[in-house]
């Protein structure tokens, strides 16, 4: 879509508050593609009310996502930075991607098996086709690069088989976006079930570090955090307590399991727990600033989520109708 520059998508659910996962595992690296690329991240709000939401509470954590994703680093002058309701085209798109995404392909999603399971009284159909319209957000603006989690690897994948379907059928129209998977922080598990993924909807407190937990409690989760009986600070099997804060740790730190090993020589595990909570605790504190001073300037999001959604919209509108054309939708307006 833009010759000069390729496009990178993401996007995160206003579905809780933003954990430590989110951080590392996304937006922290967000905004290291804001000078190459043409970069579009979204509040994924219509993704959020897959799980029964309040209200109340979703209205204001979209503007909370939003704050969070400029104070980490993302400049709205430099990444279209929006919410995805405001954008009519994704679930407009969404709709006619359900057309070519197989029930099959959707049974095989493990987001969606684990989902259900969790939310066993509320099994509704946009859980189930939750991927398709990822499918849209991402292929909408002929994104070259996702940036994600390892758990959206899957999803990712059948966003290509999608796009590679489609453009099989029609000719080219999708660009097939590459995921961008971090080395270090692609999957942080949850500190009261290290075998888990840290997910904000967690309903344990202890089991998630989040963005904007103040200092002391960071520091009294990391304490708790559960791992084996030993007392060696190995990333090695069997220990995936000890690997998962080692890994926390690097990501902080950029130190490689080796030198944390090293450090941490002779010490026991309530050492290294103070250290890992004492070096997130540390580099969360100016993103907790930074957000508390834009949540108080409730005019500026609403002029970045103005100005963000008009120009996604008409970036947006361009592939629209390509697709519309080509599936043989008729448009009379158009010369
Ligand atoms: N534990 C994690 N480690 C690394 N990356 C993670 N991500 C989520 N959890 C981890 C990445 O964060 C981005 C935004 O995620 P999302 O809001 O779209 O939904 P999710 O993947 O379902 O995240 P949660 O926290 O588990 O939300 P809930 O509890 O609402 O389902 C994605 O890039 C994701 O990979």
């Amino acid at each position: 879509m833009y010759q000069d520059k390729k496009v990178v998508f993401s996007g995160v659910q206003p579905s809780g508050v933003l954990t430590i996962g989110n951080y590392l595992g996304a937006i922290r690296n967000f905004a290291d593609f804001s000078e190459e690329y043409h970069c579009y991240y979204c509040v994924v709000d219509e993704h959020a009310i897959t799980v029964r939401q309040v209200p109340a509470d979703l209205r204001r954590r979209t503007y909370e996502t939003l704050a969070l994703y400029i104070a980490c680093g993302l400049d709205p002058e430099k990444n279209t930075l929006y919410v995805q309701s405001h954008v009519s085209a994704h679930a407009e798109l969404g709709w006619i991607l359900d057309c070519y995404t197989m029930f099959g392909e959707l049974s095989r999603m493990t987001q969606f098996k684990d989902k259900s399971a969790k939310n066993a009284d509320n099994i509704n159909a946009g859980l189930f086709t939750y991927p398709a319209l990822m499918a849209a957000d991402i292929l909408l603006y002929q994104t070259d690069l996702v940036p994600v989690g390892a758990d959206q690897k899957q999803h990712l994948e059948l966003t290509r088989d999608v796009a590679a379907r489609f453009n099989q059928v029609y000719g080219d129209t999708f660009v097939v976006p590459d995921p961008y998977i971090p080395k270090t922080s692609a999957k942080i598990m949850s500190l009261a079930d290290p075998t888990k993924k840290m997910s904000k909807s967690d309903e344990n407190e202890n089991a998630v570090v989040r963005i904007l937990d103040p200092r002391d409690a960071i520091i009294r989760k990391f304490k708790r955090a559960v791992t084996d009986s030993g007392s060696e600070i190995k990333y090695a099997e069997g220990k995936d307590g000890i690997m998962n804060l080692m890994s926390i740790y690097s990501a902080f730190t950029g130190k490689t399991m080796d030198e944390i090993e090293r450090e941490f020589d002779g010490k026991g595990y309530g050492d290294f727990k103070m250290a890992v909570g004492e070096t997130c605790a540390d580099a969360l504190a100016p993103v907790q600033a930074e957000f508390a001073r834009l949540m108080n300037d409730k005019a500026y999001l609403e002029d970045v989520m103005i100005k963000g959604a008009e120009a996604a919209a008409r970036d947006a509108a361009r592939t629209m109708s390509k697709v519309r054309r080509k599936i043989g939708f008729t448009d009379p307006r158009r010369k």
